[in-house]
Parts: C-alpha cells; sequence; structure tokens
C-alpha cells in the first residue's frame, strides 16, 4: 500500500484524493496539510487521514511515502524540492513553478538526487482522446502537421480565485504548451511566442486582459494558435484541431446525449476541468502509483515542466513588450533525455 501525504487541499486536491481513495485500491492517503487549516481538517477526517500543520514536517513524515502537491501555484517549487531531498517520490500539479529558473531549481534537486522522483500533473496525456489524436498524427494519416489550433475556455475561474494577467500563460496554457509537444513527438522544439489580446469582455473584472491569444512557432515551422479565455460563462471547453497536408485530424467534444426541445438541437458543455478530464485524472494517479511501485517515474518530467514554463515567460515578456518573442531554453540535460 503506498502512503500518501497531501499538501493543498482545495478543489484539485480534494477531487484527486476522492480518486485515490474510491478507485484505486493500491494507495491511501494518511496526512494532509493545506493553508486553510479548517478545509484541510474537514478533508482530513472524511478520508481517515492526519492533519499536519506543517507541510514540511509532512514530507519528512515517515509513514509518508509519497508527496502530492495541489497547493497554491508559487509554492509548488519549494515543495517539490523538499520533497526530492527528503528521497519522497513526488507528483506536483501543474505549474511546476511559475518561472523557467524554478523548474531548473527543482530539475538540479532532483539530479543531485540520482533519479527521477518526481511527475508534473499535465493529465491531458491521460486523456484517451488526446492519446487518440497523437496515434493519428504518428500513423502518418493527415500527413505532416502544418497547424495547430486550440481553444481553453473556463466558466469562470474556480472558486473564484483571484487571477493575473500573467496566470493565463502560467496556470491554464502551459496545460496547451505540454499537450501540443505531447501531440507533435519527435524534436520539434519551441522557437517563439506572441501574445496579443483583444478588448477584453465585460465580464472579466477591472485590469484583466481576457480572452489572450497567444502564437507558436517550432522549430520545423509548424504555427500554434490558442485562445485561452478565464471568463467564457457557457462551460468548460477544451477543443484542438491539427491540420495537416493530407487531411485534419480533432479532439471530439466529449459525448452527451443531444436534446432536440423547444427549437434547440443541444447537448450539455460541462462546467469544471475535472468533469471534462475525470477519466484522465484517475487514469494519471492509477500509472503514476504504478510507476512509484515499481521503482520507477516515466511520467511527465521536470524538463516537461521546464519547457512549459519557459514558452509561460516568453508570452509574458511578449504581452509586456507587444513583440514577439524567441523561447529561449537551457540544453536538456542528459539525465532528461533518456527517460
Ligand atoms: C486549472 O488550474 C487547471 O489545471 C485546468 O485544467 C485548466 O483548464 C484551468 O484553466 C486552470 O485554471
Amino acid at each position: 500500500m503506498l502512503r500518501i501525504g497531501f499538501i493543498g487541499t482545495g478543489g484539485m486536491g480534494q477531487h484527486h484524493i476522492e480518486n485515490i481513495m474510491s478507485t484505486i485500491p493500491g494507495a491511501t492517503v494518511v496526512a494532509v496539510n493545506d493553508a486553510n487549516e479548517q478545509v484541510a481538517q474537514q478533508v482530513a477526517a472524511n478520508c481517515g487521514a492526519r492533519y499536519i500543520a506543517d507541510p514540511y514536517a509532512l514530507i519528512r513524515a515517515e509513514d509518508v511515502d509519497a508527496v502530492m502537491i495541489a497547493s497554491w501555484d508559487p509554492t509548488h517549487e519549494g515543495f517539490s524540492i523538499a520533497a526530492i531531498e527528503a528521497g519522497k517520490y513526488v507528483f506536483c500539479e501543474k505549474p511546476l513553478s511559475d518561472t523557467p529558473e524554478g523548474c531548473q531549481r527543482i530539475m538540479e534537486a532532483e539530479m543531485k538526487a540520482g533519479k527521477r522522483l518526481l511527475q508534473v500533473g499535465f493529465m491531458r496525456r491521460y486523456d484517451k482522446d488526446y492519446r487518440e489524436l497523437r496515434e493519428v498524427i504518428a500513423s502518418g494519416t493527415i500527413g505532416i502537421p502544418l497547424v495547430i489550433h486550440a481553444t481553453h475556455r473556463n466558466l469562470a475561474p474556480a472558486g473564484g480565485a483571484e487571477i493575473t494577467n500573467d496566470m493565463a500563460a502560467t496556470n491554464s496554457l502551459v496545460h496547451e504548451f505540454d499537450v501540443t509537444r505531447f501531440l507533435i513527438g519527435g524534436n520539434d522544439t519551441y522557437v517563439s511566442a506572441q501574445l496579443v489580446t483583444p478588448r477584453p469582455s465585460r465580464f472579466c473584472g477591472e485590469g484583466l486582459l481576457d480572452p489572450q491569444l497567444v502564437y507558436l512557432e517550432t522549430s520545423s515551422g509548424i504555427r500554434i494558435d490558442l485562445e485561452m479565455y478565464w471568463y467564457c460563462r457557457y462551460g468548460y471547453d477544451i477543443q484542438c484541431e491539427v491540420v495537416g497536408d493530407l487531411g485534419t485530424a480533432s479532439l471530439p467534444a466529449p459525448s452527451h446525449t443531444v436534446v432536440r426541445c423547444d427549437g434547440k438541437n443541444a447537448f450539455k458543455v460541462v462546467p469544471t476541468w475535472q468533469e471534462r478530464f475525470h477519466e484522465a485524472y484517475v487514469t494519471e494517479l492509477r500509472e503514476w502509483i504504478a510507476s512509484v511501485q515499481a521503482g520507477k517515474i516515466v511520467g511527465p518530467s521536470a524538463w516537461d515542466g521546464y519547457v512549459a514554463s519557459s514558452v509561460a515567460a516568453a508570452c509574458r515578456q511578449s504581452r509586456l513588450t507587444g513583440e514577439i518573442i524567441p523561447i529561449e531554453q537551457v540544453q536538456c540535460p542528459e539525465f532528461y533525455q533518456s527517460i
């Protein structure tokens, strides 16, 4: 039985904990921590774990075999490094860090530990539709990929969370930066990013730029356009279409009963990412837990977290300067090349 210590018991943390307790027989949650003690105490009581007030004490606890982090984004780096230094396996929700430099510090800690201990929560790689889309591209059916159009719309920020203009890229589009690499495969890398904004929605609040549009170019010349919309107001909607020189392939909309009524022909759009990607989250946990038990982590790595974060950093610079920004990345360390 893998004993997990959990840091961060907000919406995403609770979803992971419920999945572990209800669907994964080989693992259990033994300890929890959150900056909001009341919520953490409640979650602890619900899942039969103990509450530990100090997150670093939770990481060091002898009965914690592996640590999961789903706390506030800026805390991810510190908790990840502490877990690695304690020699614990760690699953860290995205973003691995808000900055590429933070990701580099995590990679350094992991390389010092001498083996892979960390996995990043890029759960779309576990979604069956993204996996199928990847296979279609790899099979050559649509020819060579030329363009990717993707849309990332949230009903509204979760739980009324406070968001900043940077978070469109650091918190949300990091999924797109990661999953488009996953779809294309091979040695293609991102070379430049541009971020532009239309006039803002009337509903996003003072000072926020929403939606935001990002244009990326890869080393082989693929162009990618991305839309991030925090307050689309109609549901949680993720779309992706890959245009090749022989055809196109798209992510299907999740299937729901089609209702014709009142002059409409309609199906539901789910409100949250937990619903949209429920199966992907469960598969992600199952595969992570199996890999920890086998002592060999194979899921998204700190390098993958670094790549996504370096694209987000270029987006920020583009928003501030209005320019197309070259994406600067360090050489991928050998440690991460063989995995
Ligand atoms: C959220 O943090 C997530 O990870 C969701 O998957 C993403 O779609 C959403 O935009 C983020 O805010």
